[in-house]
């Protein structure tokens, strides 16, 4: 499971604050916090208003690297951010969070993802919103992976995110999902499949029981990355004896490593 660390986030009112006052420490703590419990990204979401973002944008990045290492994932959905982010990690993987059916995503986002051979999250939705099947989700993906190899991306840069929504207000958005995640893989072996995993709980009790439910089924669904809490350590233990239960474990070694180091 790829682990992309959801902590530096500026829609969390703390982290909006550290932005703010430049709280460098703060930021620090969420970097090493998160890269210390697994993470293989971080993300990184600024969430100011597009005049404050690009160089907030920089901060964060300059911020966490002055601690770590960690590859990041860049979240924005505006063009000169995601451009500013980009120019600060030469040399080094990037992920682009993300590519969607919108025309200010196609025309923005791709062609910086195609230039900069970027990894890259694509979701399910276009300028009508969230469609509510898999097969109209499907469609989306669809040509947006025709745009993506036309634009030369190979299918394993791809993070397809099918979108998971609330079972709050929708009792079968599970059902949807994996739905959804089946089908993209039937169609393209080669992708990821990514997901914000705790949006399947977002107003309910006991979240991350329902989150660690969620990611056990989306696992066997296909899911092989996700956006979360990475020092959420039920959740971790969660997925790599999941992982080991369906087989994807040699020798069990992952499990019993991660065991043996105390990380689950
Ligand atoms: N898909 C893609 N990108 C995404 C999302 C997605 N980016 C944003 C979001 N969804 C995923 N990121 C977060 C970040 C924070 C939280 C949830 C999802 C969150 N934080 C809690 C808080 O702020 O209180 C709890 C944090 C904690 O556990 O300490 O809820 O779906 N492509």
């Amino acid at each position: 499971m790829i682990i992309i660390g959801e902590k530096i986030n500026g829609t969390r009112k703390q982290v909006a604050k550290a932005i703010q006052e430049r709280d460098e420490t703060f930021i620090r703590e969420l970097a090493i916090k998160q890269s210390e419990a697994g993470a293989h990204y971080l993300d990184i979401n600024a969430g100011t208003p597009p005049d404050r973002e690009p160089a907030d944008m920089v901060w964060l990045i300059q911020t966490v690297h002055s601690v770590t290492n960690v590859n990041l994932c860049l979240d924005s959905t505006n063009p000169e951010a995601l451009k500013a982010g980009i120019q600060q990690l030469k040399d080094k993987p990037i992920m682009l969070n993300s590519l969607s059916g919108e025309k200010n995503r196609i025309n923005g986002v791709l062609p910086l993802a195609c230039e900069h051979n970027t990894e890259l999250i694509v979701l399910a939705l276009d300028d009508k919103g969230i469609p509510n099947t898999g097969e109209e989700r499907l469609a989306i993906i669809r040509s947006l992976v025709e745009m993506t190899r036309n634009g030369g991306l190979p299918d394993r840069n791809l993070y397809i995110d099918p979108l998971i929504t609330t079972i709050a207000t929708d009792t079968q958005s599970g059902p949807k999902a994996f739905d959804t995640m089946r089908k993209i893989k039937d169609e393209f072996p080669d992708v990821h499949l990514t997901a914000g995993l705790s949006n399947i709980s977002f107003g309910m009790p006991s979240r991350p029981l329902i989150n660690r439910a969620f990611a056990a089924l989306a696992i066997a669904a296909g899911l092989d990355s996700a956006i979360i809490n990475p020092e959420d350590k039920e959740l971790r233990g969660m997925v790599k004896a999941v992982e080991m239960v369906l087989g994807m474990d040699k020798h069990c070694l992952n499990y019993i490593r991660a065991h043996r180091s105390g990380q689950i």
